[in-house]
C-alpha cells in the first residue's frame, strides 16, 4: 500500500511531529512525551469551557477531533475551549485515558480508489471525570461562568426516552434523578441541576449540543429537560423555556469498534506508543444550528457548518448513510458477509445499492444539486478497505434502525407512488436470517431485543415487529415485506438482487 502520512494543516509544529523518525533502538516516546516535544498549543493554558457527557470513540473522533483543530488554529487567541469529559457508566475510558493525560492519537485511514493514512494527537481533553462519583465536582464546573457549552454523545439510551422520542418518566434512573435532584446520575439530571444552580447565582445558561444520531436532537434534548425540570420546579422550566438553548445537531463520521491491530498505527505512523487510539476515515461532517445565546467557538473556521436549517443535511445523513448503512446490514447478514467494504464491493450489492438510493432520492424532499455530492460519497466511504467496519456493529438493534431511519424513506415513498418492494428487500433478508440464518450456513447472532426476536420467530408481521404505530402505509408495508421474503425463500438473495437489477436496468435500455 502506498502509504502517505500526512500532516494536519493546523501547524508547521504539529507538522513536525508527524513527520518525525526515530531509529528502531530508541525507545519509543509516550504521546505525552510525544505532546511536550512539538505540541501545537499550550494545555497548561487551556481553559474548561465544554463540559461533554459520553466521551466515547465517536466522540473522540469527532468533536474532540474538531476542537482540537479550532485550538490548534487559535493558538495564542482563543484557548478556552478545552473539554472536561463526564463518563456516567464506563470507567474504562478513564482508566485507559488518564495514564496518558487524557491524549491520544487519531489515526485517519482511507483505501480504495486512493490511499490515504495521517495520524496527530489529540489534545483537546483537558480531564474526564466519572460523574457517578464526582457528581458535585462535575455540578460546580457545569455551573461555573466559563463553561459555555454542554455536549452529549450518549445514544439514544441516554436520553431515557419512550418510544416517541419523550422522557420516560417512569425510567429507574430519571425517577432516582427526581428524588435525588441534587445527585444526579442521568445527563438529563445533571443538565437541569447544573442550570438551577446557573439561574440561583444569576450566570445566563450554556447551550446544550446534542451530537447524537437522533432526529432533531436538540428538540428531543429540550423536550426532555423541560419535562423533567418541570416536575422538579415548574418555574425553572418557564425559565429554561425562554433562556436555554439546544441547537439541533448532524454529525458525521465513521469510527469502527477497536479492534486488536488498532494498537500499531500509532507505532508506525508517528513513532508513538498510544493504548488506546481512534481510528476513523478522513470524512466528516458536524453541522449546527446558529441559534446559540452565549459564547461558542467560531468553528466555522475549522470546517463545522452553521446553518439556520439543519432539515436538509439530517436528511441527507439520516437516508443516505444510515438508512443506507442498515440496508447493507441487512442484506449481508443474510449472505454471512463480515465487513460493509466486503459488502458493498459484490456487484449485486453494489448496483441494488444504487437503486435503493435512486428511491431514497425520490422520497427525499432535498433538492438533487444538494443531496447528490453527499450520495456519491456514500457508497465510496463503505468501500473503505483500510477501516474495516463490522456488519455486526451496523445490524445492532435493526428493528430500532427501521423504525427510525428507514420507516420514514418509505412513507415518503409510498407517497410519490415509488414502488415499494426494492426498499422492503433488504427487511424481508433480515427477518429470514433472523428466523432461518444465514444462507451461507453461518450462524447470525441477532442483537436486538428478546421481543423482536420473539415476534419474528413466530412469524409476525413487520409492523408488529418493529412497533410500528398503524399509518396509511402499515398494510402494503407488511404486505411488500411478505411478497419480498417470498422471493428470497425461492431463489436465494443474491439471484433476486440479481434480477432485481436486471430488471431496472432492462427498462431503462427499453425505454
Ligand atoms: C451507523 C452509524 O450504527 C449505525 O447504524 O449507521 O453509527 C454511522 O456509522 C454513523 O452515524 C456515521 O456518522
Amino acid at each position: 500500500m502506498n502509504t502517505k502520512v500526512m500532516s494536519s494543516d493546523v501547524s508547521s509544529a504539529t507538522e513536525a511531529v508527524f513527520t518525525q523518525a526515530k531509529p528502531q533502538s530508541v525507545p519509543l516516546p509516550t504521546v505525552t512525551e510525544l505532546w511536550n516535544q512539538q505540541s501545537p498549543y499550550n494545555r497548561r493554558t487551556l481553559s474548561t469551557g465544554i463540559v461533554h457527557f459520553g466521551p466515547g470513540r465517536f466522540f473522540r473522533g469527532h468533536l474532540a477531533r474538531i476542537i482540537h483543530r479550532y485550538l490548534a488554529q487559535k493558538r495564542f487567541q482563543d484557548q478556552r475551549w478545552g473539554i472536561c469529559g463526564v463518563s456516567l457508566k464506563s470507567r474504562r475510558t478513564i482508566a485507559t485515558l488518564q495514564p496518558q493525560n487524557y491524549l491520544y492519537t487519531l489515526i485517519e485511514r482511507y483505501c480504495s480508489t486512493e490511499n490515504h493514512e495521517s495520524a496527530e494527537v489529540i489534545g483537546s481533553i483537558n480531564q474526564i471525570v466519572n460523574g457517578a462519583e464526582e457528581y458535585d465536582y462535575v455540578l460546580e464546573l457545569m455551573a461555573s461562568p466559563s463553561v459555555h457549552l454542554v455536549t452529549l454523545t450518549v445514544t439514544q439510551a441516554g436520553y431515557c426516552l419512550d418510544s416517541r422520542f419523550n422522557l420516560d418518566t417512569a425510567h429507574d434512573a430519571i425517577a432516582h434523578d427526581l428524588n435525588n435532584p441534587a445527585a444526579p446520575t442521568t445527563a438529563i439530571g445533571f443538565i437541569v441541576e447544573a442550570l438551577r444552580r446557573r439561574r440561583d447565582r444569576g450566570i445566563a445558561p450554556f447551550t446544550t449540543l446534542s451530537c447524537d444520531n437522533l432526529p432533531r436532537n436538540g428538540e428531543i434534548l429540550q423536550r426532555a429537560v423541560l419535562t423533567y425540570a418541570g416536575l422538579i420546579d415548574p418555574k425553572l422550566a418557564a425559565y429554561l423555556r425562554v433562556n436555554a438553548t439546544f441547537p439541533n445537531t448532524v454529525v458525521d463520521r465513521i469510527v469502527p469498534q477497536a479492534h486488536d491491530s488498532d494498537d500499531g498505527y500509532p507505532r508506525q505512523l508517528l513513532q508513538v506508543l498510544d493504548r488506546t487510539p481512534i481510528i476513523t476515515e478522513p470524512f466528516w461532517q458536524f453541522v449546527v444550528e446558529d441559534k446559540f445565546k452565549g459564547d461558542r467557538p467560531a468553528w466555522e473556521e475549522t470546517g463545522v457548518i452553521m446553518t439556520d436549517d439543519i432539515t436538509p443535511y439530517l436528511y441527507m445523513k439520516s437516508r443516505f448513510l444510515n438508512a443506507m448503512h442498515s440496508f447493507i446490514a441487512c442484506l449481508a447478514v443474510r449472505v454471512g458477509i463480515e465487513y460493509v467494504h466486503e459488502a458493498v464491493r459484490l456487484p449485486e450489492f453494489h448496483w441494488f445499492s444504487q437503486l435503493l438510493m435512486d428511491d431514497i432520492a425520490v422520497a427525499t424532499p432535498v433538492p438533487y444539486q444538494m443531496c447528490e455530492p453527499y450520495r456519491d460519497q456514500v457508497l465510496i466511504r463503505f468501500s473503505n478497505e483500510a477501516l474495516p467496519d463490522t456488519i455486526e456493529r451496523i445490524s445492532a438493534e435493526t428493528a430500532r434502525k427501521i423504525g427510525k431511519y428507514i420507516v420514514p424513506i418509505v412513507q415518503d415513498a409510498h407517497a410519490q407512488n415509488v414502488n415499494l418492494r426494492r426498499l422492503m428487500l433488504p427487511i424481508a433478508a433480515w427477518i429470514l436470517t433472523v428466523r432461518e440464518g444465514a444462507e451461507s450456513g453461518r450462524p447470525y447472532q441477532a442483537n436486538d431485543k428478546p421481543s423482536v426476536m420473539s415476534a419474528i420467530q413466530a412469524g409476525a408481521a413487520l409492523s408488529q415487529i418493529i412497533g410500528l404505530e398503524p399509518c396509511e402505509c402499515t398494510e402494503i408495508l407488511d404486505q411488500e415485506c411478505d411478497r419480498t421474503l417470498q422471493e428470497i425463500q425461492n431463489d436465494g438473495l443474491l439471484a433476486t438482487l440479481k434480477r432485481y437489477c436486471e430488471e431496472h436496468y432492462e427498462t431503462i435500455s427499453a425505454a
